[in-house]
């Protein structure tokens, strides 16, 4: 039942619902939680206001009727199948999404895709703007809705609007490309507060404003042309729901899961883990490309050595999605074709999702975890992981690339394009004294649990409130610099085989 009330003080936009309504052949509908980073997030800190959420409800056609659940009133935008191709598999993910990480495959530019996407956005906007209660507070998400603050300030001038970018904000060299990058830059600029991942990918949008619309900009505020507005743009790192998932992770069904996992694997010496959706930016041919290199030099060998490799479906009608597939699914078939014997397989490969339990309980089976993007965001996964170690085992290997290696610098770093260096963080990993391995994940887990999801949400809109100012509270709380990834690679270990 939807609830009694028409406007909220607090409205989340998002491409996706935090839960979707999937209708079976014989017409039952079922309420499935959505996947990904940001609904994992955010559910967590919707939890804690009574607001309403904006989202497409994951099936093509008219929009289903609002409704509630879990506390969060659920409103529902409609997308058509043109839509989706269009808006979603197209200008999102095929257009913007190669951009904003670093061209790992080329974007495709196509107008009517465009068009497509200024239509949904204004949906969009259409719909946080009959939600909103006068001076509401608008939080509007990722990638997905660039020109929504802009649209929604011109329907709705006296609402508060913020939007955060999960995703990276690329360099302008590689924005420059877009052919609408004025569009996307003045849609932003409707918003009173940006926030971003890494400082990095606030510098990069201010610096697009300066060099692409020759706006005035002093640090981190852009000064927007014939208004008296300026707009602020900052760093605010994302993370996970440290106390709830480490409650999780420490219930005894959970922990006696895990061992069964071990167990149910042959109890290896070496359980290596990664988890991924299935995405070209996550590095995932290079780890397995740097873990058969070690299956060959016999420094791993099964079954004292095994990977298990969750790779959740995503964006499967995108050309680019399905090639990386299958070309996935070939090396799996090669690595194991080769170096696995019965009852021991070299590569375990998981393509479904999992309830949080099975997630919570892999990670504590696990080793070695291997978060290898080529480019991410953040990556929630390697945070979730720490903060499932409450025995202080396991060990990190992390990405340079990721937003999560700015504030997870004790890790295991890596960076996937040098596979030697990846091999021999994975080496190291394993090699590494459990003493040491234990100061290390204390450490991580002391800076997860520090700057949690609520702490997230809390600066996020305390910066929202008052930009262009800065909030006191930000400034105690911003993130420490990280440390130069030469010197860090520049310390290797001693490489010896497990
Ligand atoms: P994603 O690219 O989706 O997020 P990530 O941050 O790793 O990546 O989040 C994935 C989430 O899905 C995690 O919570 C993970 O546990 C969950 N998940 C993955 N596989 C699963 C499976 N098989 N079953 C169940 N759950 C699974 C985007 C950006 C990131 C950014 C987040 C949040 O790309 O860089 O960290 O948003 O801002």
């Amino acid at each position: 039942m939807p609830s009694e009330r028409s406007t909220y003080d607090l409205v989340i936009a998002a491409n996706r619902l935090p839960v979707d309504r999937v209708t079976a052949d014989d017409g039952t509908v079922e309420i499935r939680r959505s996947p990904g980073g940001l609904v994992t997030a955010m559910e967590s800190v919707m939890r804690d206001h009574d607001g309403a959420w904006v989202g497409w409800a994951g099936e093509t056609g008219d929009a289903p009727e609002p409704f509630d659940d879990g506390g969060i009133h659920l409103h529902p935008v409609g997308l058509s199948a043109e839509d989706v191709a269009f808006y979603y598999e197209g200008f999102s993910n095929d257009t913007l999404w190669p951009i904003y990480h670093d061209v790992i495959v080329p974007a495709s530019f196509h107008r009517d895709w465009w068009q497509a996407y200024q239509r949904v956005n204004q949906r969009f906007a259409e719909a946080v703007a009959a939600l909103a209660a006068p001076g509401a507070t608008v939080w509007v998400h990722d990638y997905q809705l660039q020109l929504v603050p802009a649209m929604l300030r011109r329907l709705r001038p006296d609402v508060r609007i913020g939007w955060f970018d999960h995703i990276p904000f690329p360099p302008v060299e590689l924005f420059a490309q877009l052919p609408w990058r004025s569009q996307l830059l003045e849609g932003l600029l409707g918003a009173d507060f940006l926030g971003f991942q890494r400082q990095a990918d606030a510098r990069n949008f201010v610096r697009a404003c300066r060099q692409l619309l020759q706006a005035r900009t002093k640090r981190d505020l852009v000064h927007v042309e014939g208004s008296s507005r300026t707009v602020r743009a900052a760093a605010i790192p994302i993370s996970v729901d440290f106390k709830g998932l480490e409650r999780l992770a420490k219930q005894p069904e959970v922990m006696a899961r895990s061992a069964q996992i071990r167990e149910s694997l042959g109890n290896p010496k070496v359980l290596m883990l990664g988890v991924d959706r299935l995405d070209y930016t996550k590095g995932i041919r290079h780890r397995l490309k740097a873990y058969e290199e070690l299956l060959v030099e016999g420094r791993f060998s099964p079954p004292d050595v095994t990977l298990v490799q969750v790779a959740t479906p995503s964006r499967e009608r995108v050309g680019a999605y399905r090639t990386l597939r299958g070309e996935i699914e070939q090396t799996v078939g090669r690595i194991n074709g080769e170096y696995s014997r019965i009852g021991a397989p070299a590569v375990h490969y998981l393509h479904h999702s999992y309830p949080r339990e099975e997630m919570a309980a892999l990670f504590q089976a696990a080793d070695v975890m291997l978060v290898t993007p080529l480019r991410d965001g953040m990556n929630l996964v390697a945070k979730e992981y720490v903060t499932c170690r409450h025995d202080l085992g396991g060990a990190l290997v992390l990405s340079e690339f990721t937003g999560a290696w700015h504030e997870l610098h004790q890790a295991f770093a890596c960076n996937p394009h040098d596979i030697e260096g990846l091999k021999q963080a994975m080496v190291r990993a394993v090699n590494t004294p459990a003493k040491d391995r234990q100061r290390i994940m204390q450490a991580l887990r002391r800076r997860v649990s520090d700057h949690d999801v609520q702490r997230w949400a809390a600066r996020y809109l305390a910066a929202l409130r008052s930009a262009p100012e800065r909030p006191r509270l930000e400034q105690v709380a911003d993130a420490p610099a990280a440390p130069d990834p030469q010197a860090a690679e520049a310390s290797p270990d001693p490489v010896v085989a497990p």
